[in-house]
């Protein structure tokens, strides 16, 4: 396996520069709709999160960070192959039955871990389409196409979001407990006969209500409506109030099974998003209720990783990296009284917006890093970063190189993962629900022009568009509260001259 120094080390120990520390295992910790306001060391109200605190205590606790995308899909597209998702037109949030979106031939983190010797596992929401063709998979079968097919070596995973059917979990490209008795079906266009729906039997939904006039009104699983319908299942189907568990049980497994290995683990909670359905041992916890509880339901999934980790002896030497896909949204479409419950919470910090925004809120993320053996902990950073830059950084740290025509809008950013910020990056760039682009550089925010709407009525979510030209001067007034494009038009022009550079890039 290749070898790195952690820089550090190299300067306080040039006398062990001969026994290098072999690279560390890594372990991606991927959030679903937390906050930057979220999580006790970012601030947040009512909810206290020990073991993140305690990660950002001995790690690297980064204040400007960003997601690719203020959704799910293209968050993680980014995430997974260092391109940005806006240079495909088929990234947006994915149905249940998507086909897989990342092509095989694509290289991807998991691809860039194995090739370096490393055994890699995705567990938890997938979310990035599954099998040949849209609408076309046999879910009594093995999949064909899947995970094993862009790197990963084992994999337990949701196929999309838990709002979403197939309400099932899928392991290395097969239903999870598989029930022969109860066949599965999906569709994402049209009702199973007889099946009962949210629309039309809303006296089934006993264990949680969806919001009238918004989406999850399909197949009933679990007394909950979902999107989509779906049929069969039996034993298959999840539990939600045992997602987490099984998630954290399957991520502690494959941390044992792999102790001896080097490896990387690509976990991606289904907190906090909706519908937000913790374990009783979480209920009732929190004073704001649901989204409450989900979110110490969170906190005690990084625990448990963390426990695992330190009981097989290695915690030193793995790089733990907790961020989240998107910016929060309080209510999504249920009726979990997450609004009415806040108690002056605020889920996105200081910032304007929530997921789906192109404002800061929808993709500035809670960003941490922990690794005892190659870093400083109990450090800020203010440095900018994104998650597009994992596939090169991480190539960089294992000293990989990208397959021509590979990863292409990622930058290795190594020093500033590890907590010396010697290599700025100039700017990232943001994409929100409707494809408004966004340039971020450490002063600046440049939102494009846009037509799409300028608020969601449901989700009370200010979408950042506008017909003209915003700029804001994220040290002065980082709630983006007072476009300054007027007042200069030269960073306005530069900053629309980087984007459209970027988008005439060629691949
Ligand atoms: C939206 C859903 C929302 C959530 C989101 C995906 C409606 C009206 N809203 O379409 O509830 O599922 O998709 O969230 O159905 S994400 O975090 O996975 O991107
Ligand atoms: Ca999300």
């Amino acid at each position: 396996m290749m070898k790195y120094t952690p820089l550090y080390l190299s300067l306080l120990l040039p006398t062990l520069m001969q026994a290098q520390t072999p690279t560390p295992n890594v372990v991606v910790i991927l959030a679903d709709d937390v906050g930057y306001g979220d999580l006790g060391c970012y601030g947040a109200k009512n909810v206290t999160t020990p073991n993140i605190d305690r990660l950002s205590q001995q790690g690297i606790r980064f204040t400007n960070a960003h997601a690719v995308a203020a959704t799910s899909t293209p968050s993680r597209y980014s995430l997974l192959t260092g391109e940005y998702s806006w240079r495909r037109t088929d990234t947006d949030i994915a149905a249940g039955n998507a086909k897989m979106i990342i092509n095989p031939w694509q290289y991807t983190l998991a691809d860039l871990f194995h090739s370096a010797g490393y055994r890699t596992g995705a567990i938890g929401k997938w979310h990035l389409g599954l099998g040949e063709e849209t609408g076309k998979q046999d879910w009594n079968a093995p999949l064909p196409c899947g995970l094993q097919d862009i790197g990963f070596d084992y994999h337990y995973i949701m196929a999309a979001t838990a709002d979403r059917v197939p309400c099932v979990f899928i392991e290395n490209g097969f239903v999870a407990n598989y029930d022969p008795d109860a066949p599965i079906q999906v569709s994402y266009e049209k009702n199973f006969p007889g099946e009962p729906t949210g629309r039309d039997n809303p006296e089934l939904l006993y264990n949680l209500k969806s919001c009238p006039n918004h989406g999850h009104n399909h197949s009933i699983v679990n007394g909950i409506g979902r999107i989509g319908y779906m049929k069969g299942g039996g034993k298959a189907l999840w539990k939600d109030e045992n997602i987490a568990d099984s998630i954290a049980e399957h991520a502690v497994r494959f941390l044992e099974e792999n102790r001896d290995k080097p490896f990387f683990l690509y976990l991606c909670t289904n907190d906090i998003h909706v519908p937000r359905f913790p374990h009783n041992r979480f209920r009732g916890k929190n004073k704001m209720g649901l989204r409450g509880d989900a979110i110490q339901q969170f906190d005690w999934t990084v625990g448990r990783v963390m426990d695992a980790l330190k009981d097989l002896g290695l915690d030193d030497n793995t790089l733990v990296l907790l961020t989240s896909d998107n910016g929060p949204v309080v209510n999504d479409g249920y009726e979990d009284q997450a609004e009415a419950l806040l108690h002056g919470h605020s889920p996105a910090g200081p910032l304007r917006g929530n997921k789906y925004s192109a404002f800061e809120g929808g993709t500035r993320v809670p960003f941490i890093v922990r690794w005892p053996e190659g870093i400083r902990g109990g450090k800020e950073s203010q440095v900018l970063m994104s998650q597009i830059d994992l596939m090169a950084t991480f190539g960089e740290m294992l000293g990989a190189r990208m397959p021509k025509g590979q990863a292409l809008d990622s930058q290795p950013h190594l020093c500033n993962l590890l907590g010396d910020d010697a290599s700025p990056r100039p700017y990232v760039i943001e994409q929100s629900l409707s494809h408004t682009l966004s340039v971020r550089t450490a002063t600046w925010k440049y939102i494009e022009p846009s037509d799409g709407r300028e608020f969601m009525q449901l989700e009370k979510v200010e979408t950042g568009n506008a017909p003209l030209p915003q700029l804001y001067d994220m040290t002065a007034d980082c709630s983006e509260r007072t476009n300054v494009a007027e007042k200069h038009p030269q960073v306005v022009y530069e900053l629309q001259n980087i984007l459209r550079k970027e988008r005439n890039r060629r691949k």
